[in-house]
């Protein structure tokens, strides 16, 4: 849809028009958007009687700026077929009656030749609205019997550690932070990533309360932090674990509770045992005295709650830090008081929503290991994989062994298609490109996982050029396939119906926003107990330990052999979400490095240096940024990242190794070891 700008003058009234962010952040704000002409123009938060509280009044500034993605050059407006190599990105426009005849032509003939399970539907959380994801699409693929993918890039360890510990419990709100005498922000960087917690931990300070963060590199929150631990990536399992050894030893663990509400006291008490401050602080490199000073804060305080984040899992010992950190407050006995206690996700608190398709018990392929499946045939067994479905994810940009991937995608024998709002670096390798709509174009449900909050997003404008939703391609795909059946939900209105259930869809027709199960922001262990069958804390599951090669809460040592001496983490930078909007980014994205380590190799004179980022898993080359907020000893790029953004159009993917956490199966993005050279420039 091309409308003319309008000058002022004739400048029609804008309609406001309410609704929320399905973006993959744990905020769910509430939106007012003003669409003037047909075409969104302002996006801030809704007026506080119809915003959910957290929004606080208060957005980012990529959502504020959201008509830069539906109406810039990148944004696809028409099904398209390749007609060029792959990573070109040539594109002819066909029909969508031709695109998705062709989809059905190829899964089709996939399937005769070698079986469902050689077509592999590729997706993660890029929509994160629940009409957009596990709906639809979960009925086509699962029902086709293409093989299962395990959505692990993100969440897995922090997830696998939350269900065996809890069962999945909903935590502590962020708006009762305000209460908290201690808080802890542990591997979260909340003023990039979920930024609403900012002013209630300011809040929270200003009320006498301490802040503590655990980080590598000196956040903007560590900056204003009564205490800043600085481990280096991976070791949080050490700290945790001396802080438990600490309280058993000091007589300072909650005996009682811990008597009435876990079991594997003992174990977990077992192996935190070699974990003195000095060894801790040995393998972390935070300082004996700081360790002993957050143990004072952490024993005396109360309430003390603990906002664990997901830089903590992205590692070899993801899994076991994620477990020990989350151990702490049922040990430390936080429990049982407003604002006591922790959060990681805060999904559980719905977890009466949402509808499961049953699955076909097809091989499972973990998406850390697209690259290799892709590449190799006998990655896993079964099939080789010769339709990709390319859906809420750009992989090229976000997964780990990017090189591999890349190869993958150019394989000549891969039909992939990429269903996607703009063109992505994914996109460029497909041969075919389907439009999607936005949230703003789409019916959705939102549903905050730090926010506890659960909203309607509905479309506030007409799609852009023919741009269709998720619901609707899928819907079509699968009637076309013959899988359907005459109770499936097919409209938007069925969908919520089904993912939403009869009381909560009133609460939401009558309240415009939903609330816990509980009804108020809850208590743990007042309101919610642990989801485990015993409804007790297992601080040593059998199905964790069962699952980790070595045990839960066994350390494993620095990665690699040395040769690649820095350690480089990828977190979330404030100008995009994962890679959406990476295509907004300006000018290129330098490498950061503390002044020292830049100094040791010839990279501290000149303006922004050019550098060669490399391992064995690739190269990143670009500029180098000094930061002495870095641990030294640790670089960084942020996640996300377009190929136009660096010189050689890798990113930090290129050099993240496709190993797996301890438990979960997750990534270990930060697990990456590089050496730097300079180039000339
Ligand atoms: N190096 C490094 N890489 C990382 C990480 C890291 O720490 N380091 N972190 C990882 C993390 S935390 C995550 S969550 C992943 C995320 O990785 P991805 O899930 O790949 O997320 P995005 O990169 O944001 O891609 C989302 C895509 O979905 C599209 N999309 C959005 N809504 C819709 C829709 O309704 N329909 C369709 N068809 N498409 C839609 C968007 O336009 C966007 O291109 O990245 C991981 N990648
Ligand atoms: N603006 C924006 N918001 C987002 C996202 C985004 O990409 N952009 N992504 C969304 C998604 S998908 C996710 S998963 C969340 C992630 O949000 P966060 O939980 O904040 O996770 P990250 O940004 O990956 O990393 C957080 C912090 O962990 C630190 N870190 C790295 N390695 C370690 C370590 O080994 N130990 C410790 N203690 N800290 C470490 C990093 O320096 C960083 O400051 O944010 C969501 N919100
Ligand atoms: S991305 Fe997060 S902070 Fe920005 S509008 Fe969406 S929910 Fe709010
Ligand atoms: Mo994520």
């Amino acid at each position: 849809m091309t409308v003319a700008d309008p000058t002022p003058s004739q400048a029609p009234r804008p309609t406001i028009h309410h609704t929320a962010c399905t973006l993959d952040c744990p905020d769910s704000c509430s939106l007012e958007v003003e669409v003037r002409n047909g075409r969104v123009d302002k996006v801030r938060a809704a007026p506080p009687d119809v915003a959910h509280p957290l929004t606080g009044g208060f957005i980012c500034s990529k959502v504020g700026r959201i008509s830069r993605h539906l109406y810039g050059e990148d944004r696809l407006l028409h099904p398209a077929r390749r007609a060029g190599r792959k990573g070109e990105g040539r594109l002819e426009p066909i029909s969508w009656d031709r695109a998705i005849d062709l989809i059905v032509e190829r899964m089709t003939e996939a399937k005769t030749a070698l079986g469902g399970e050689s077509v592999l539907p590729l997706s993660y959380g890029g929509s994160n609205g629940l009409l957009t994801q596990d709906t639809a699409d979960a009925i086509l693929f699962r029902r086709f019997g293409a093989s299962t993918l395990a959505r692990n890039v993100c969440a897995a360890p922090s997830t696998a550690a939350a269900l065996g510990l809890y069962g999945k419990m909903a935590g502590v709100a962020l708006e009762d932070y305000e209460h908290a005498r201690l808080a802890i922000v542990w591997g979260a960087n909340p003023s990039s990533t979920g930024i609403h917690l900012v002013p209630i931990l300011r809040a929270a300070r200003a009320r006498g309360g301490k802040l503590v963060v655990v980080d590598p590199r000196r956040t903007p929150l560590a900056k204003q932090a009564d205490l800043h631990l600085q481990p280096r990536p991976g070791t949080d399992l050490c700290l945790a674990l001396a802080l438990h050894r600490e309280l058993f030893r000091r007589g300072d663990a909650d005996l009682e509770f811990l008597a009435e509400h876990a079991s594997g006291v003992d174990e977990l008490r077992r192996r935190a045992e070699p974990w003195t401050f000095e060894r801790a602080a040995e393998v972390t490199g935070v300082p004996v005295r700081d360790i002993a000073r957050c143990y004072e804060l952490y024993s005396a305080s109360s309430p003390a709650v603990i906002r664990c984040g997901w830089g903590v899992e992205r590692n070899r010992n993801g899994g076991s830090a994620v477990a020990a950190i989350l151990a702490l407050p049922a040990v430390g006995g936080k429990f049982r008081v407003r604002a006591g206690g922790y959060t990681m996700s805060n999904g559980a608190a719905f977890r009466d929503v949402g509808r499961r398709e049953p699955s076909p018990g097809t091989r499972i392929v973990n998406m850390n290991h697209v690259g290799r499946v892709l590449t190799d045939p006998n990655a896993i067994p079964g099939p080789p994989v010769k339709v990709l479905f390319v859906y809420n994810a750009n992989p090229l940009a976000t997964l780990p062994n990017q090189e591999l991937v890349r190869r993958g995608l150019a394989r000549e024998d891969l039909f992939t298609v990429v269903f996607d709002q703009v063109m992505t670096d994914t996109a460029l390798y497909a041969d075919l490109v389907l439009p999607a709509t936005t949230f703003l174009e789409h019916d959705d449900l939102a549903m905050g996982y730090g926010a506890m909050v659960l909203h309607d997003t509905k479309p506030v404008t007409e799609p852009v050029g023919e741009a269709r939703s998720n619901l609707r391609v899928f819907d079509e795909l699968a009637d076309r396939l013959g899988l359907l059946h005459d109770d499936d939900p097919r409209s938007e209105g069925d969908w919520r119906r089904a993912v939403l259930g009869r009381r909560r869809q009133r609460q939401l027709a009558d309240e415009g926003l939903a609330l816990p199960e509980t009804g108020r922001r809850p208590i743990q262990f007042v309101d919610v107990f642990p989801h485990t069958a015993d409804r007790r804390v297992h601080l040593c599951p059998r199905s964790l330990e069962a699952e980790s090669a070595r045990g839960l809460y066994a350390f494993h040592s620095e990665p690699g052999d040395g040769r690649y001496p820095l350690a480089l983490i990828s977190p979330s930078v404030p100008q995009t979400v994962s890679s959406t909007f990476g295509q907004l980014r300006p000018g290129q994205v330098p490498l950061e490095m503390h002044p020292d380590d830049a100094a040791e190799r010839g990279l501290s004179r000149g303006d922004k240096p050019r550098a060669r980022v490399f391992n064995d898993y690739g190269e990143v080359r670009c500029r180098v940024r000094l930061n002495p907020d870095l641990k030294p000893g640790v670089a960084l790029l942020p996640k996300g990242v377009w190929a136009r953004s660096t010189e050689s159009g890798t990113n930090a993917c290129a050099l993240a190794p496709d190993t797996l956490t301890d438990i979960g199966a997750g990534a270990c993005f930060n697990d990456a070891r590089v050496e730097v050279e300079a180039l000339a420039d």
